[in-house]
């Protein structure tokens, strides 16, 4: 019997020329490569200090913290992680890692230890930089971490170093950025090498390093800033505003590694405050803000927002969870002159799958509600869930996507990559969406375990792991619930263990002291069995739907 002939995959393009990219070279040596005719500009600017940077300054001494990192031991391939908020120094620690070929991985410094260990052991850290207010959480030992383990010592097993003031058995930041930057050693960095090691749980599981090469982040910065008519035109004389954190793969990529290739500015504010922010924005003149939704909800809400001029901004790029039509119609109204658009991005596919054409160099008109357009040099198809067929305009299926800009995989976890990364190189991204008559993608759902809370990932089964070790419970099960401010909350069904007394207070406590602020859970339903699939997968959508309905009992 003959097999009907395969028909070909359905693939999705910009309308942008594909384009030369210079992804042979370092990460480094790409953002820098225009530096000579930038250099007096200001690149970096700290929002609290006022303190400016011009690109000069901040490649000379991130070449010191290469040379810095590299008298402390640190070697090609060697593992740093940056635990800091906003601030000159993370780009020092990341740019300088880059330059001897090391890798860094990034973390919220609002981790509590437990979180911020396992980050570290999988990631086999040799090095943190922090502030010193975060190098207690290093020294937990008192059951933080996990029974059996604590983090090694400080000073002896692992080097800390802080960029304020350092405590006992820690280091202070000059030692990276007053070293000699012709002790930088010589290394050979090939495009496969890994540069940035971020964590994210992906369409299932717990959370797991995402390997980024020197190839696919310049890869991914070329698809947004390069070409003719770049998708993401940032200009010399850009004030690019940067409060989302820079652990996050948004804002390093879209806004720090972008604004360095691009020559534009960057505002550096180490947390989110109205009042701070609106005031920056007016004094700095931001032209191009990379927000999230609760902070589109704040800028087109919050009644402050009138007493203060916000007429340099002319982008506004909005990405990591969806953007609700009205909140972007609201802001039009308060910022007049402003593009607003959306950007959408996965930390695996490096990040950035597609972008609004209305921040081109020569932008193209786009609807109200879409995600953009797939970025250049690549490639987008939309599959059936159910068959893997490919589906044309209009249809909404899972969105998946192929170029040399996604990660190269999991770290030390190759069951994981093949279940994300198919044998013809498609990641797989959890998203269901279609593409429109015009190119354009709408998000619509996602089969995807993941919460999104405020843009932040809450991976369900890392609660619901530490769910079923308490004593009273059995078996449990979290799904996101809708909320109006940050688009998703994590709840909880809980399965008591027989003849058990738990209140939902106490669960919510247990996980409280275990996790970081967003992943906590905002309500507890009590139930006698979690539904599952005849092979043991959670019902998820079922659990949904109970919760949208409220028949949770
Ligand atoms: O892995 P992650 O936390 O990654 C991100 C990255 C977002 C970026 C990155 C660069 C940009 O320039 C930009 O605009 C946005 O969020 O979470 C990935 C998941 O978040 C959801 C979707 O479910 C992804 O698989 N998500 C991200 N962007 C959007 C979104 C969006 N615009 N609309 C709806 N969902």
């Amino acid at each position: 019997l003959l097999s009907p002939e395969p028909t070909a995959d359905h693939v999705f393009r910009s309308k942008l020329p594909d384009i030369p990219i210079s992804n042979h070279l370092p990460l480094h040596t790409y953002c820098f490569e225009n530096l000579s005719s930038i250099s007096d500009k200001p690149c970096l600017i700290s929002g609290s200090s006022g303190k400016i940077y011009s690109f000069h300054e901040t490649h000379l001494i991130a070449q010191k913290t290469a040379a810095g990192l590299s008298n402390l031991g640190i070697q090609k391939g060697d593992v740093i992680m940056i635990l800091l908020q906003n601030c000159a120094e993370f780009v020092f620690a990341f740019m300088g890692a880059s330059m001897i070929g090391a890798v860094s991985t990034t973390a919220n410094p609002f981790y509590t230890p437990k979180e911020i260990f396992k980050q570290f052991k999988a990631a086999r850290a040799k090095l943190i930089v922090t502030q010193s207010q975060y190098v207690d959480k290093l020294r937990d030992t008192n059951n933080n971490v996990d029974d059996d383990e604590s983090f090694p010592k400080i000073g002896e097993d692992f080097k800390v170093i802080t960029i304020d003031d350092p405590p006992e058995n820690c280091l202070d930041f000059s030692v990276l950025s007053e070293a000699n930057e012709n002790e930088i050693p010589q290394v050979s960095i090939q495009p496969d090498d890994p540069v940035a090691l971020p964590f994210s749980s992906g369409t299932t599981g717990l959370p797991k390093g995402v390997v980024l090469t020197h190839k696919s982040l310049i890869t991914s910065v070329a698809q947004q800033v390069d070409g003719e008519n770049p998708n993401l035109h940032l200009k010399h004389d850009d004030v690019v505003l940067c409060v989302l954190p820079l652990f996050h793969i948004y804002s390093l990529n879209s806004v720090l590694l972008c604004s360095l290739r691009a020559g534009a500015a960057v505002l550096l504010m180490h947390k989110f405050e109205i009042g701070t922010l609106l005031e920056l924005i007016q004094r700095h003149k931001v032209s191009v803000a990379a927000v999230v939704p609760p902070l589109v909800l704040a800028l087109a809400k919050n009644p402050v927002v009138a007493q203060f001029d916000l007429s340099s901004i002319r982008v506004v790029l909005s990405g990591a969870a969806p953007l609700g039509k009205e909140l972007e119609e609201a802001l039009k109204e308060r910022i007049p002159q402003a593009v607003l658009g959306q950007g959408y991005g996965m930390t695996e596919a490096g990040p950035v799958l597609s972008m609004c054409l209305g921040f081109a160099k020569q932008p193209f008109p786009t609807k109200s509600g879409s995600c953009g357009t797939v970025v250049r040099n690549a490639e987008l198809k939309v599959i059936d869930p159910e068959t893997g067929c490919s589906l044309g305009h209009n249809q909404p299926g899972e969105i998946c996507i192929r170029g040399s800009q996604i990660m190269k995989g999991y770290l030390n976890d190759s069951a994981a990559t093949a279940a994300t990364i198919d044998v013809e190189g498609w990641l797989h991204t959890g998203d269901i969406g279609y593409v429109d008559d015009d190119g354009e993608i709408f998000i619509v759902d996602r089969v995807k375990e993941i919460i999104k809370f405020k843009g932040f990932q809450v991976p369900p089964a890392e609660l619901e792991s530490l769910l079923v070790s308490h004593p009273s419970i059995a078996d449990a099960a979290v799904v996101p619930q809708k909320d109006e401010v940050a688009g998703e909350v994590p709840v909880a069904f809980v399965v008591r263990s027989n003849g058990f007394e738990l209140t939902e207070e106490a669960v919510k406590e247990f996980i409280a002291k275990q996790v970081v602020f967003y992943k906590r859970l905002h309500k507890v339903h009590f139930v006698h069995a979690i539904p599952k699939s005849p092979s043991g997968k959670i019902l998820r959508k079922d659990l949904r739907a109970k919760l949208a309905t409220a028949d949770t009992q």
